[in-house]
């Protein structure tokens, strides 16, 4: 069976998680935190998630999981069949990583230790972040789902993104990136409601202390050897 590694309050390990139960593909999951050498013989880079095909193959890097999972398990596509529309799809996955995701992961340790981070970097993330929220509003239609009528890989996408960039926006620059993508707010309840999401958010919230024990336990770690 396939064995996802990684831990629930991950919002790569989330993407790949949805995928699965989308597709209702048997999988079991295996609590990793990173951060040991064991862990590179599952993902070379370290990162969280990582995954293990029926046949123990090893994967890493969410993006290609979730390709894996399109190309071998076909019931309940995630891309549309016409390949142009599929490159929008793709589009908009490309946009939430590069220009919301991103960008606001440089903030994530201010917003853990809630120290402020420097002006010039909060201006570099702004700028970054302005230009994702205007290419999302000319390219997204959220009829009802982002890319059209029909569920696709980009509302997972976007919506574990937004589970990540909109919280460190928020808390950190104090700007509310969610309300400025027109139509979000009706599709975040849409996307909430699917039971996929529902298991997801409960086993994020279940795991959070035990992430944030591990979090502090290292940082402890890193004081005391310094
Ligand atoms: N590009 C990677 C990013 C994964 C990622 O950043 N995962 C986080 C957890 S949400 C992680 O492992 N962080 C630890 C680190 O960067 O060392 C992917 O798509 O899988």
């Amino acid at each position: 069976m396939i064995t996802l590694h990684g831990f629930s309050y991950s919002n790569y390990y989330n993407i790949v998680k949805h995928v699965l139960l989308h597709k209702n593909i048997p999988f079991v999951e295996d609590t990793q935190y990173g951060g040991t050498d064991e862990y590179l013989e599952l993902s070379p880079v370290g990162k969280i998630p990582s995954l293990t095909t029926d046949q123990g193959i090893n994967l890493f890097e969410s993006s290609v999981c979730c390709d894996y999972l399109e190309e071998t398990y076909l019931d309940n596509p995630l891309y549309p069949a016409d390949s142009a529309a599929r490159a929008q799809v793709r589009q908009i996955m490309k946009v939430s990583e590069l220009y919301l995701e991103l960008p606001c992961r440089r903030l994530i340790g201010f917003s853990f230790s809630k120290t402020p981070p420097p002006v010039e970097v909060v201006d570099e993330v702004r700028a970054v972040v302005s230009r994702g929220i205007g290419a999302l509003n000319r390219i997204s239609s959220f009829g009802p789902y982002v890319a059209g009528s029909e569920l696709t890989m980009a509302d997972i996408y976007l919506r574990y993104v937004m589970s990540v960039a909109g919280p460190i926006a928020s808390s950190v620059m104090k700007w509310d990136v969610a309300a400025e993508i027109n139509g979000f707010a009706e599709w975040q309840l849409l996307m909430g409601s699917l039971l996929e999401s529902q298991k997801i958010d409960a086993d994020r919230e279940a795991n959070q202390s035990e992430f944030f024990g591990v979090i502090q336990a290292r940082a402890q770690k890193r004081a005391a050897s310094k």
